[in-house]
């Protein structure tokens, strides 16, 4: 009936929240100064990226405006996007990175 089906629901609910903290895109944005190579080192040392995906990310922001530079839970995706805008400011880079939703 209407009222257990509800109690189930609430139980799953509960059980997902406990197992599987809801994910976050960490996502670059374009901008015309931040050099590439910056960029791609960024993607290698703050989210293990290899040189080729890093180098696939890079091309992708520049062509397309954004690209995602990791998955995380939200306080780790904060974390990464606080790393990237220290680590672009400490250059004079303009580099924008933001989170959202997965
Ligand atoms: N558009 C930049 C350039 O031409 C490169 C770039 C790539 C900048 C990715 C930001 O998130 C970015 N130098």
């Amino acid at each position: 009936n209407a009222q257990t089906d509800n109690q189930s629901l609430v139980l799953f609910e509960r059980k997902q929240a406990v197992e599987t903290p809801a994910l976050y895109h960490v996502v670059l944005l374009n901008d015309d100064y931040t050099p590439m190579d910056f960029v791609i080192e960024v993607l290698m040392v703050l989210f293990k990226k290899s040189y080729q995906q890093a180098h696939e990310i890079t091309m992708q922001v520049h062509q397309h405006e954004r690209g995602i530079a990791g998955t995380y839970p939200k306080e780790i995706a904060v974390e990464k996007m606080t790393q990237v805008t220290l680590s672009a400011k400490a250059n004079e880079f303009p580099l924008r990175c933001i989170t959202e939703r997965a």
